[in-house]
Protein backbone atom coordinates (compact mmCIF):
# COMPACT_ATOMS: atom_id res chain seq x y z
CA UNK A 1 0.00 0.00 0.00
CA UNK A 2 1.21 3.59 -0.67
CA UNK A 3 1.97 6.18 2.05
CA UNK A 4 0.15 8.87 0.41
CA UNK A 5 -0.82 9.88 3.58
CA UNK A 6 2.67 10.62 5.55
CA UNK A 7 2.76 14.41 4.74
CA UNK A 8 -0.65 15.12 5.46
CA UNK A 9 -2.64 16.92 8.64
CA UNK A 10 -5.48 15.40 10.36
CA UNK A 11 -8.27 16.83 12.27
CA UNK A 12 -10.62 15.03 14.27
CA UNK A 13 -14.42 16.70 14.41
CA UNK A 14 -16.74 15.78 17.22
CA UNK A 15 -19.50 16.28 15.06
CA UNK A 16 -22.24 16.78 18.46
CA UNK A 17 -20.05 20.09 18.95
CA UNK A 18 -18.50 21.63 15.42
CA UNK A 19 -21.18 23.28 14.10
CA UNK A 20 -24.82 23.77 13.95
CA UNK A 21 -26.04 24.53 10.77
CA UNK A 22 -30.14 24.49 11.61
CA UNK A 23 -30.40 25.66 14.53
CA UNK A 24 -31.54 22.96 16.56
CA UNK A 25 -28.87 22.94 19.10
CA UNK A 26 -26.66 19.90 17.86
CA UNK A 27 -23.83 20.09 15.10
CA UNK A 28 -24.18 18.13 11.91
CA UNK A 29 -23.12 17.47 8.63
CA UNK A 30 -24.46 20.32 6.69
CA UNK A 31 -22.53 22.17 9.59
CA UNK A 32 -19.23 20.86 8.77
CA UNK A 33 -19.72 21.87 5.11
CA UNK A 34 -19.90 25.35 5.96
CA UNK A 35 -16.47 25.36 8.02
CA UNK A 36 -14.55 23.05 5.23
CA UNK A 37 -13.18 26.46 4.25
CA UNK A 38 -11.92 27.56 7.68
CA UNK A 39 -10.22 23.97 7.81
CA UNK A 40 -8.80 24.12 4.52
CA UNK A 41 -7.73 27.68 5.13
CA UNK A 42 -5.77 26.25 8.54
CA UNK A 43 -4.26 23.63 6.52
CA UNK A 44 -6.20 20.31 6.93
CA UNK A 45 -5.95 17.67 4.68
CA UNK A 46 -7.91 14.61 6.56
CA UNK A 47 -11.04 14.54 8.44
CA UNK A 48 -11.38 12.13 11.17
CA UNK A 49 -15.86 12.35 11.88
CA UNK A 50 -16.78 11.05 15.29
CA UNK A 51 -19.51 8.66 14.47
CA UNK A 52 -22.75 10.62 12.87
CA UNK A 53 -24.42 6.55 12.83
CA UNK A 54 -27.77 6.05 13.64
CA UNK A 55 -27.20 5.40 17.64
CA UNK A 56 -29.33 5.71 20.45
CA UNK A 57 -26.19 8.00 21.99
CA UNK A 58 -26.12 6.08 25.11
CA UNK A 59 -22.26 6.86 24.43
CA UNK A 60 -22.31 9.06 22.08
CA UNK A 61 -22.58 8.18 19.19
CA UNK A 62 -19.78 5.30 19.99
CA UNK A 63 -23.42 2.74 20.49
CA UNK A 64 -24.18 2.50 16.73
CA UNK A 65 -27.22 0.59 15.66
CA UNK A 66 -27.06 0.77 11.95
CA UNK A 67 -24.00 1.50 10.22
CA UNK A 68 -25.22 2.08 6.82
CA UNK A 69 -27.34 5.14 7.58
CA UNK A 70 -27.17 8.45 9.67
CA UNK A 71 -28.73 9.69 12.59
CA UNK A 72 -31.31 12.22 11.47
CA UNK A 73 -29.52 14.95 14.24
CA UNK A 74 -27.09 14.72 11.61
CA UNK A 75 -28.31 14.78 8.46
CA UNK A 76 -29.05 11.98 5.87
CA UNK A 77 -26.64 9.87 3.66
CA UNK A 78 -27.49 12.35 1.09
CA UNK A 79 -25.79 15.18 3.69
CA UNK A 80 -22.79 12.55 3.92
CA UNK A 81 -22.30 12.31 -0.35
CA UNK A 82 -22.53 16.13 -0.10
CA UNK A 83 -20.00 16.31 2.11
CA UNK A 84 -18.03 13.73 0.56
CA UNK A 85 -17.76 15.90 -2.65
CA UNK A 86 -17.19 18.88 -1.16
CA UNK A 87 -14.11 17.88 0.31
CA UNK A 88 -13.00 16.42 -2.79
CA UNK A 89 -13.46 19.12 -4.45
CA UNK A 90 -11.02 20.86 -1.92
CA UNK A 91 -8.42 17.95 -1.94
CA UNK A 92 -9.27 16.63 1.49
CA UNK A 93 -10.33 12.93 2.61
CA UNK A 94 -12.82 12.22 4.86
CA UNK A 95 -12.13 8.94 7.74
CA UNK A 96 -14.88 7.47 9.52
CA UNK A 97 -15.06 5.93 12.98
CA UNK A 98 -15.48 2.06 12.83
CA UNK A 99 -16.42 0.89 15.77
CA UNK A 100 -16.72 -2.71 16.01
CA UNK A 101 -15.78 -4.23 18.86
CA UNK A 102 -19.63 -3.31 19.79
CA UNK A 103 -22.92 -2.13 18.26
CA UNK A 104 -25.97 -0.97 20.15
CA UNK A 105 -28.20 -2.84 21.74
CA UNK A 106 -30.64 -1.43 19.11
CA UNK A 107 -28.87 -2.77 16.72
CA UNK A 108 -30.95 -5.72 14.90
CA UNK A 109 -28.36 -8.13 15.46
CA UNK A 110 -28.69 -7.67 18.93
CA UNK A 111 -32.45 -7.93 19.04
CA UNK A 112 -32.44 -10.38 16.93
CA UNK A 113 -30.21 -12.64 19.28
CA UNK A 114 -31.91 -11.29 22.46
CA UNK A 115 -35.41 -13.02 20.48
CA UNK A 116 -33.44 -15.81 20.06
CA UNK A 117 -30.21 -16.83 21.24
CA UNK A 118 -30.24 -19.89 19.64
CA UNK A 119 -30.25 -18.00 16.56
CA UNK A 120 -27.84 -16.79 13.72
CA UNK A 121 -27.32 -13.70 15.54
CA UNK A 122 -27.22 -15.02 18.99
CA UNK A 123 -23.37 -16.49 17.95
CA UNK A 124 -22.99 -12.63 16.81
CA UNK A 125 -22.56 -12.04 20.20
CA UNK A 126 -21.12 -13.54 23.29
CA UNK A 127 -24.24 -14.98 24.68
CA UNK A 128 -24.02 -17.84 27.18
CA UNK A 129 -26.60 -19.86 29.49
CA UNK A 130 -27.06 -17.91 33.07
CA UNK A 131 -27.26 -21.92 34.49
CA UNK A 132 -23.63 -22.20 33.87
CA UNK A 133 -22.59 -19.68 36.17
CA UNK A 134 -20.75 -15.67 35.30
CA UNK A 135 -18.46 -17.03 33.12
CA UNK A 136 -15.79 -14.33 34.22
CA UNK A 137 -15.24 -11.84 37.06
CA UNK A 138 -14.06 -8.88 34.59
CA UNK A 139 -14.87 -5.30 35.27
CA UNK A 140 -15.89 -3.30 32.20
CA UNK A 141 -14.63 0.38 30.97
CA UNK A 142 -17.37 2.13 32.31
CA UNK A 143 -17.88 -0.06 35.48
CA UNK A 144 -19.33 -3.19 36.69
CA UNK A 145 -19.42 -6.97 34.95
CA UNK A 146 -18.91 -7.27 31.54
CA UNK A 147 -21.78 -9.79 32.08
CA UNK A 148 -25.86 -8.52 31.67
CA UNK A 149 -28.42 -10.61 31.50
CA UNK A 150 -29.91 -10.81 27.64
CA UNK A 151 -32.49 -8.02 27.37
CA UNK A 152 -36.15 -10.40 27.52
CA UNK A 153 -34.15 -13.15 28.12
CA UNK A 154 -33.18 -13.58 31.59
CA UNK A 155 -31.72 -17.17 31.33
CA UNK A 156 -28.99 -15.80 29.15
CA UNK A 157 -25.98 -13.48 30.00
CA UNK A 158 -24.12 -11.39 26.83
CA UNK A 159 -20.70 -9.33 27.26
CA UNK A 160 -20.07 -5.93 27.24
CA UNK A 161 -16.58 -4.38 26.97
CA UNK A 162 -18.18 -0.89 27.74
CA UNK A 163 -21.47 0.14 28.80
CA UNK A 164 -24.48 -2.50 28.58
CA UNK A 165 -26.39 -1.05 26.07
CA UNK A 166 -22.95 -2.05 23.73
CA UNK A 167 -22.55 -5.51 23.13
CA UNK A 168 -19.58 -7.15 21.64
CA UNK A 169 -19.69 -8.18 18.46
CA UNK A 170 -17.96 -11.70 18.52
CA UNK A 171 -14.99 -11.73 16.18
CA UNK A 172 -14.79 -15.44 16.41
CA UNK A 173 -17.52 -16.07 14.31
CA UNK A 174 -16.51 -15.36 10.29
CA UNK A 175 -20.13 -14.60 9.26
CA UNK A 176 -20.19 -11.87 11.72
CA UNK A 177 -16.60 -10.64 10.24
CA UNK A 178 -17.93 -11.09 6.79
CA UNK A 179 -20.60 -8.61 7.73
CA UNK A 180 -18.11 -6.21 9.12
CA UNK A 181 -15.97 -6.47 5.94
CA UNK A 182 -19.09 -5.59 3.66
CA UNK A 183 -20.12 -2.41 5.55
CA UNK A 184 -16.88 -1.18 5.71
CA UNK A 185 -16.38 -1.78 1.80
CA UNK A 186 -19.95 0.22 1.47
CA UNK A 187 -18.40 3.05 3.02
CA UNK A 188 -15.03 2.85 1.17
CA UNK A 189 -17.05 2.62 -2.35
CA UNK A 190 -19.10 5.59 -1.31
CA UNK A 191 -15.76 7.63 -0.82
CA UNK A 192 -14.32 7.76 2.06
CA UNK A 193 -10.67 7.10 2.23
CA UNK A 194 -10.31 5.17 5.38
CA UNK A 195 -11.05 5.19 8.97
CA UNK A 196 -10.01 5.58 12.57
CA UNK A 197 -10.45 2.13 14.44
CA UNK A 198 -12.31 2.04 17.96
CA UNK A 199 -11.35 0.37 20.71
CA UNK A 200 -9.68 -2.18 17.93
CA UNK A 201 -7.62 -4.71 20.70
CA UNK A 202 -10.77 -5.50 22.18
CA UNK A 203 -12.16 -7.44 19.49
CA UNK A 204 -9.95 -10.61 20.56
CA UNK A 205 -10.85 -12.18 23.78
CA UNK A 206 -8.86 -14.46 26.27
CA UNK A 207 -10.91 -17.29 25.95
CA UNK A 208 -12.16 -19.67 27.59
CA UNK A 209 -13.43 -17.10 29.98
CA UNK A 210 -12.05 -17.27 33.02
CA UNK A 211 -11.44 -15.41 36.32
CA UNK A 212 -8.56 -12.87 36.64
CA UNK A 213 -7.15 -11.79 40.33
CA UNK A 214 -9.41 -9.37 41.82
CA UNK A 215 -8.25 -5.64 42.17
CA UNK A 216 -10.53 -4.01 44.21
CA UNK A 217 -13.14 -4.92 46.86
CA UNK A 218 -15.97 -5.64 44.31
CA UNK A 219 -14.05 -8.44 43.90
CA UNK A 220 -13.34 -7.98 40.28
CA UNK A 221 -10.25 -7.26 37.88
CA UNK A 222 -9.93 -4.87 35.14
CA UNK A 223 -10.61 -5.69 31.65
CA UNK A 224 -7.31 -4.76 30.77
CA UNK A 225 -6.20 -8.32 32.12
CA UNK A 226 -8.39 -9.57 29.39
CA UNK A 227 -6.60 -7.37 26.68
CA UNK A 228 -3.15 -7.94 27.71
CA UNK A 229 -3.62 -11.86 27.92
CA UNK A 230 -5.56 -12.50 24.69
CA UNK A 231 -3.05 -13.75 21.72
CA UNK A 232 -4.08 -13.74 17.82
CA UNK A 233 -5.27 -10.72 17.61
CA UNK A 234 -3.40 -10.50 14.01
CA UNK A 235 -5.39 -12.85 11.96
CA UNK A 236 -8.49 -10.67 12.52
CA UNK A 237 -6.47 -7.70 12.00
CA UNK A 238 -4.66 -8.96 9.11
CA UNK A 239 -7.92 -10.58 7.41
CA UNK A 240 -9.67 -6.99 7.90
CA UNK A 241 -6.81 -5.38 5.84
CA UNK A 242 -6.83 -7.52 3.22
CA UNK A 243 -10.59 -8.18 2.44
CA UNK A 244 -11.03 -4.22 2.69
CA UNK A 245 -8.39 -1.20 3.67
CA UNK A 246 -6.19 -2.71 0.96
CA UNK A 247 -7.93 -3.11 -1.58
CA UNK A 248 -8.78 1.07 -1.88
CA UNK A 249 -5.36 1.65 -0.76
CA UNK A 250 -7.22 3.36 2.45
CA UNK A 251 -5.55 5.28 5.40
CA UNK A 252 -5.87 3.47 8.59
CA UNK A 253 -5.54 4.82 12.30
CA UNK A 254 -5.57 2.33 15.27
CA UNK A 255 -6.74 3.10 18.44
CA UNK A 256 -4.35 0.92 19.86
CA UNK A 257 -3.86 0.35 23.70
CA UNK A 258 -1.89 -2.72 25.66
CA UNK A 259 -0.22 -3.86 22.20
CA UNK A 260 2.79 -6.18 22.80
CA UNK A 261 5.82 -4.58 22.38
CA UNK A 262 7.18 -7.52 20.11
CA UNK A 263 4.09 -7.06 17.30
CA UNK A 264 4.58 -3.18 16.66
CA UNK A 265 5.71 -3.65 13.24
CA UNK A 266 2.93 -6.00 12.50
CA UNK A 267 0.86 -3.01 13.73
CA UNK A 268 2.15 0.06 11.63
CA UNK A 269 5.53 -1.42 9.76
CA UNK A 270 5.93 -1.49 6.37
CA UNK A 271 3.21 -3.98 5.81
CA UNK A 272 1.52 -3.42 9.01
CA UNK A 273 -2.39 -3.73 9.62
CA UNK A 274 -2.81 -0.04 10.17
CA UNK A 275 -1.21 2.75 8.71
CA UNK A 276 -0.32 4.41 11.74
CA UNK A 277 -1.71 4.52 15.49
CA UNK A 278 -2.05 6.94 17.92
CA UNK A 279 0.75 7.60 20.25
CA UNK A 280 -1.23 7.68 23.87
CA UNK A 281 1.87 7.41 25.79
CA UNK A 282 1.72 10.68 27.12
CA UNK A 283 -2.05 10.56 27.38
CA UNK A 284 -1.27 8.08 30.01
CA UNK A 285 1.08 9.81 32.41
CA UNK A 286 -0.54 9.92 35.83
CA UNK A 287 -3.19 7.60 34.87
CA UNK A 288 -3.93 5.18 37.24
CA UNK A 289 -7.50 2.63 37.38
CA UNK A 290 -9.26 5.21 39.25
CA UNK A 291 -9.41 9.45 38.68
CA UNK A 292 -8.70 9.51 42.62
CA UNK A 293 -5.27 8.24 42.03
CA UNK A 294 -3.91 10.53 38.87
CA UNK A 295 -1.76 12.36 39.25
CA UNK A 296 -0.51 15.52 37.11
CA UNK A 297 1.54 15.78 34.54
CA UNK A 298 5.03 17.74 34.90
CA UNK A 299 7.67 18.82 31.60
CA UNK A 300 9.77 16.51 32.88
CA UNK A 301 7.19 13.13 32.41
CA UNK A 302 5.94 14.74 29.14
CA UNK A 303 9.23 15.14 27.33
CA UNK A 304 10.27 11.60 28.46
CA UNK A 305 7.12 9.80 27.50
CA UNK A 306 7.23 11.51 23.82
CA UNK A 307 11.09 11.09 23.57
CA UNK A 308 10.18 7.44 24.33
CA UNK A 309 8.02 7.13 22.00
CA UNK A 310 9.38 8.51 19.33
CA UNK A 311 12.58 6.11 19.83
CA UNK A 312 10.48 3.47 20.60
CA UNK A 313 8.84 3.67 16.88
CA UNK A 314 11.95 4.80 14.87
CA UNK A 315 12.85 1.80 12.67
CA UNK A 316 8.91 0.43 12.78
CA UNK A 317 6.65 2.96 11.51
CA UNK A 318 4.85 6.11 12.09
CA UNK A 319 2.59 7.03 14.96
CA UNK A 320 -0.43 9.80 14.59
CA UNK A 321 0.07 12.37 17.39
CA UNK A 322 -1.96 14.03 19.64
CA UNK A 323 -2.31 16.35 22.92
CA UNK A 324 -5.97 15.76 23.05
CA UNK A 325 -8.96 13.59 21.72
CA UNK A 326 -12.88 13.02 22.67
CA UNK A 327 -11.91 11.08 25.43
CA UNK A 328 -9.50 13.14 27.42
CA UNK A 329 -9.00 16.58 29.08
CA UNK A 330 -7.79 19.34 27.01
CA UNK A 331 -4.38 19.33 26.18
CA UNK A 332 -3.19 22.08 27.29
CA UNK A 333 -4.61 22.30 30.24
CA UNK A 334 -2.93 19.04 31.02
CA UNK A 335 0.36 19.05 29.68
CA UNK A 336 0.94 22.89 30.59
CA UNK A 337 1.79 23.43 34.69
CA UNK A 338 -0.98 24.97 35.87
CA UNK A 339 -0.67 28.77 36.30
CA UNK A 340 1.66 28.71 33.33
CA UNK A 341 -0.95 28.64 30.90
CA UNK A 342 -0.67 31.63 27.91
CA UNK A 343 -0.57 31.85 24.50
CA UNK A 344 3.10 31.70 24.75
CA UNK A 345 2.91 28.45 26.43
CA UNK A 346 -0.05 27.27 24.06
CA UNK A 347 2.09 27.97 21.13
CA UNK A 348 5.26 26.10 22.88
CA UNK A 349 3.09 22.95 23.19
CA UNK A 350 1.62 22.91 19.97
CA UNK A 351 5.19 23.19 18.33
CA UNK A 352 6.63 20.44 20.58
CA UNK A 353 4.51 17.86 19.34
CA UNK A 354 3.55 19.07 16.35
CA UNK A 355 6.77 18.60 14.81
CA UNK A 356 7.92 14.84 16.29
CA UNK A 357 7.87 12.42 13.86
CA UNK A 358 4.69 11.19 12.90
CA UNK A 359 1.20 12.54 10.84
CA UNK A 360 0.20 15.03 13.65
CA UNK A 361 -3.91 15.11 14.86
CA UNK A 362 -5.94 18.11 15.53
CA UNK A 363 -8.82 18.30 17.72
CA UNK A 364 -11.30 20.56 17.05
CA UNK A 365 -10.24 23.38 19.23
CA UNK A 366 -7.30 22.85 19.81
CA UNK A 367 -5.94 25.26 17.21
CA UNK A 368 -7.44 27.94 19.03
CA UNK A 369 -5.95 26.70 22.50
CA UNK A 370 -9.56 25.83 23.68
CA UNK A 371 -9.32 24.71 27.65
CA UNK A 372 -11.07 22.64 30.28
CA UNK A 373 -14.59 23.98 31.10
CA UNK A 374 -15.04 25.31 34.32
CA UNK A 375 -17.62 22.37 35.68
CA UNK A 376 -19.32 23.26 38.62
CA UNK A 377 -21.95 20.31 39.15
CA UNK A 378 -22.21 17.16 38.37
CA UNK A 379 -25.80 17.94 36.31
CA UNK A 380 -23.33 19.51 33.92
CA UNK A 381 -22.18 16.52 32.84
CA UNK A 382 -23.24 14.19 30.08
CA UNK A 383 -20.74 11.77 29.63
CA UNK A 384 -21.02 7.47 31.54
CA UNK A 385 -17.32 7.69 31.73
CA UNK A 386 -17.46 10.65 34.00
CA UNK A 387 -20.99 9.29 36.57
CA UNK A 388 -18.83 5.93 36.70
CA UNK A 389 -15.52 7.62 37.63
CA UNK A 390 -17.24 9.97 39.96
CA UNK A 391 -19.54 7.00 41.73
CA UNK A 392 -16.06 4.96 42.38
CA UNK A 393 -14.86 7.82 44.04
CA UNK A 394 -17.80 8.27 45.92
CA UNK A 395 -18.00 4.32 46.93
CA UNK A 396 -14.06 4.72 47.90
CA UNK A 397 -15.24 6.95 50.62
CA UNK A 398 -14.43 10.68 49.02
CA UNK A 399 -16.74 13.78 49.67
CA UNK A 400 -18.89 14.72 47.04
CA UNK A 401 -16.90 17.70 46.67
CA UNK A 402 -13.93 16.06 46.27
CA UNK A 403 -15.31 12.95 43.71
CA UNK A 404 -16.42 15.40 41.82
CA UNK A 405 -13.61 17.81 41.53
CA UNK A 406 -11.42 14.65 40.46
CA UNK A 407 -14.58 13.37 38.20
CA UNK A 408 -14.72 16.95 36.18
CA UNK A 409 -10.96 17.38 36.02
CA UNK A 410 -10.32 14.42 34.06
CA UNK A 411 -13.74 14.26 32.27
CA UNK A 412 -13.91 13.40 28.39
CA UNK A 413 -16.65 16.46 28.41
CA UNK A 414 -14.10 18.81 28.64
CA UNK A 415 -13.15 18.05 25.32
CA UNK A 416 -16.96 18.08 24.37
CA UNK A 417 -18.34 21.90 24.76
CA UNK A 418 -19.28 23.38 21.89
CA UNK A 419 -16.15 24.77 19.31
CA UNK A 420 -16.09 28.63 19.78
CA UNK A 421 -16.37 29.93 16.70
CA UNK A 422 -17.05 33.66 17.67
CA UNK A 423 -17.99 35.54 21.00
CA UNK A 424 -21.43 35.74 19.71
CA UNK A 425 -24.12 34.21 21.77
CA UNK A 426 -23.45 30.81 21.97
CA UNK A 427 -19.77 31.12 20.50
CA UNK A 428 -21.51 31.33 17.28
CA UNK A 429 -22.18 27.59 17.73
CA UNK A 430 -25.54 27.13 16.96
CA UNK A 431 -28.79 29.86 16.64
CA UNK A 432 -30.73 27.37 19.37
CA UNK A 433 -30.19 26.62 22.36
CA UNK A 434 -26.92 24.54 22.46
CA UNK A 435 -27.45 20.62 23.18
CA UNK A 436 -24.31 21.46 25.81
CA UNK A 437 -23.21 24.02 28.44
CA UNK A 438 -20.62 26.33 26.25
CA UNK A 439 -17.14 26.76 28.02
CA UNK A 440 -17.64 30.18 29.43
CA UNK A 441 -14.28 31.28 28.42
CA UNK A 442 -15.51 31.68 24.08
CA UNK A 443 -15.40 35.55 24.59
CA UNK A 444 -12.19 35.43 24.97
CA UNK A 445 -11.13 32.36 23.36
CA UNK A 446 -13.21 32.25 19.69
CA UNK A 447 -11.87 31.13 16.53
CA UNK A 448 -13.32 34.69 14.44
CA UNK A 449 -10.93 37.24 16.87
CA UNK A 450 -7.81 34.56 16.25
CA UNK A 451 -8.68 34.75 12.56
CA UNK A 452 -8.11 38.15 13.07
CA UNK A 453 -4.86 38.59 15.36
CA UNK A 454 -1.69 37.25 13.81
CA UNK A 455 -0.07 36.96 16.83
CA UNK A 456 -3.20 34.01 17.90
CA UNK A 457 -2.97 30.30 18.47
CA UNK A 458 -4.63 30.01 15.83
CA UNK A 459 -2.41 31.85 13.07
CA UNK A 460 0.83 29.78 14.95
CA UNK A 461 -1.14 26.46 13.66
CA UNK A 462 -1.43 28.08 10.28
CA UNK A 463 1.94 28.53 10.35
CA UNK A 464 3.19 25.21 11.79
CA UNK A 465 1.21 23.53 8.93
CA UNK A 466 2.25 25.46 6.40
CA UNK A 467 6.05 24.91 7.46
CA UNK A 468 5.02 21.09 8.13
CA UNK A 469 4.06 20.99 4.37
CA UNK A 470 6.60 22.96 2.58
CA UNK A 471 7.70 20.58 0.08
CA UNK A 472 11.29 21.95 0.58
CA UNK A 473 11.59 20.53 3.95
CA UNK A 474 9.95 17.19 3.21
CA UNK A 475 13.02 15.19 3.56
CA UNK A 476 13.48 17.12 7.57
CA UNK A 477 9.88 17.25 8.52
CA UNK A 478 8.18 14.18 7.08
CA UNK A 479 10.91 11.55 6.82
CA UNK A 480 13.31 13.41 8.91
CA UNK A 481 15.37 11.06 11.84
CA UNK A 482 14.50 12.21 15.27
CA UNK A 483 16.93 13.08 17.64
CA UNK A 484 17.00 14.54 21.43
CA UNK A 485 19.48 17.37 22.28
CA UNK A 486 19.63 18.40 25.81
CA UNK A 487 18.00 15.58 27.27
CA UNK A 488 19.06 16.25 30.44
CA UNK A 489 18.32 19.76 31.17
CA UNK A 490 15.25 20.23 33.18
CA UNK A 491 12.58 22.58 31.31
CA UNK A 492 13.97 22.39 28.06
CA UNK A 493 12.42 20.32 25.38
CA UNK A 494 14.55 19.88 22.34
CA UNK A 495 14.58 17.54 19.44
CA UNK A 496 16.49 17.57 15.67
CA UNK A 497 14.90 16.32 13.17
CA UNK A 498 17.54 15.43 10.64
CA UNK A 499 17.01 15.89 6.69
CA UNK A 500 19.10 15.78 3.98
CA UNK A 501 22.41 17.21 4.41
CA UNK A 502 20.76 19.72 7.16
CA UNK A 503 19.00 19.71 10.09
CA UNK A 504 16.43 21.61 11.81
CA UNK A 505 16.77 22.21 16.17
CA UNK A 506 12.96 21.93 17.49
CA UNK A 507 13.90 24.12 20.87
CA UNK A 508 11.32 25.35 23.58
CA UNK A 509 12.60 26.61 26.81
CA UNK A 510 9.20 24.82 28.47
CA UNK A 511 9.24 26.73 31.78
CA UNK A 512 8.56 30.08 32.49
CA UNK A 513 11.84 31.61 33.35
CA UNK A 514 13.96 33.08 30.79
CA UNK A 515 17.07 30.83 30.02
CA UNK A 516 20.51 30.75 27.94
CA UNK A 517 21.65 28.31 26.10
CA UNK A 518 25.30 27.11 24.02
CA UNK A 519 23.86 25.60 20.78
CA UNK A 520 26.14 23.04 19.30
CA UNK A 521 26.05 25.24 16.16
CA UNK A 522 25.23 28.30 15.17
CA UNK A 523 21.58 28.27 13.31
CA UNK A 524 21.49 29.89 9.61
CA UNK A 525 17.90 30.75 9.92
CA UNK A 526 15.16 30.63 12.21
CA UNK A 527 11.88 28.86 10.81
CA UNK A 528 9.39 29.33 13.50
CA UNK A 529 9.34 31.01 16.14
CA UNK A 530 6.36 31.38 19.39
CA UNK A 531 7.45 35.04 19.79
CA UNK A 532 8.03 38.65 17.75
CA UNK A 533 11.73 38.27 18.57
CA UNK A 534 14.54 36.54 19.63
CA UNK A 535 17.88 37.17 20.93
CA UNK A 536 20.59 35.39 19.27
CA UNK A 537 24.19 35.82 18.90
CA UNK A 538 26.57 33.56 17.05
CA UNK A 539 25.70 30.22 18.55
CA UNK A 540 24.48 31.95 22.27
CA UNK A 541 20.31 31.80 22.26
CA UNK A 542 18.25 33.24 24.61
CA UNK A 543 14.63 32.15 25.51
CA UNK A 544 12.06 33.69 27.31
CA UNK A 545 9.56 31.59 29.44
CA UNK A 546 8.01 29.54 27.07
CA UNK A 547 9.33 30.62 23.60
CA UNK A 548 9.94 28.31 21.28
CA UNK A 549 11.49 28.13 17.81
CA UNK A 550 12.83 25.97 14.87
CA UNK A 551 16.36 26.43 13.63
CA UNK A 552 17.49 25.20 10.64
CA UNK A 553 21.45 23.72 10.25
CA UNK A 554 23.18 23.51 7.31
CA UNK A 555 26.62 21.23 6.70
O1 LIG B 1 -12.40 4.39 23.49
C1 LIG B 1 -11.83 3.19 23.93
C2 LIG B 1 -11.18 3.28 25.23
O2 LIG B 1 -10.28 2.55 25.52
C3 LIG B 1 -11.88 4.12 26.26
O3 LIG B 1 -12.50 3.21 27.11
C4 LIG B 1 -11.10 4.99 27.13
O4 LIG B 1 -10.37 4.22 28.02
C5 LIG B 1 -12.18 5.80 27.84
O5 LIG B 1 -12.56 6.82 26.92
C6 LIG B 1 -11.79 6.45 29.11
O6 LIG B 1 -12.91 7.10 29.65
C7 LIG B 1 -13.22 4.34 22.38
C8 LIG B 1 -13.81 5.70 22.07
O7 LIG B 1 -12.78 6.59 21.74
C9 LIG B 1 -14.65 6.16 23.21
O8 LIG B 1 -15.16 7.45 23.00
C10 LIG B 1 -15.76 5.17 23.38
O9 LIG B 1 -16.49 5.49 24.53
C11 LIG B 1 -15.27 3.74 23.49
O10 LIG B 1 -14.28 3.42 22.51
C12 LIG B 1 -16.40 2.79 23.25
O11 LIG B 1 -16.76 2.81 21.90
CA1 LIG C 1 -28.22 20.74 13.90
Amino acid sequence: MSQWWKDKIIYQIWPKSFNDSNGDGIGDIQGIVERLDYLKELGVDIIWLSPVYASPFVDQGYDISDYQSIHPAFGTIQDMDYLLREMERRDMYLIMDLVVNHCSDEHIWFKKACQNPLSVYGKYFYIVPKKDGIPSNVRGYFGGSVWDELPGNPDYLYYHSFHKRQPDLNWENPFLRKEIYYMIDWWLKRGVAGFRIDAIMNIKKDLPFHNYEADREDGMASIVNVVQASEGIGEFLAEMKKETFEKYDAFTVGEVFHEKESELGDFIGTDGYFSTMFDFGPELIGKADVCYEYTEVTPKDYKKTIFASQKRMESIGLLANIIENHDEMRGVSRYIPEGDLCDTSKKALAAVYFFLKGIPVIYQGQEIGMENCPFQDLSEIEDVSTINDYEVALEAGLSEEEAFRCAARYSRDNARTPMQWSDDINAGFTSGSPWFGINPDYKQINAREQLADEHSVLQFYQKMIQLRKDPDYEDIFVEGKFEPLYEDVDNVIAYYRIGEGRRVLLLSNYQRKERELVLPVKPECILLNNMDHITLDGNRIRLEGYQTVILLETN
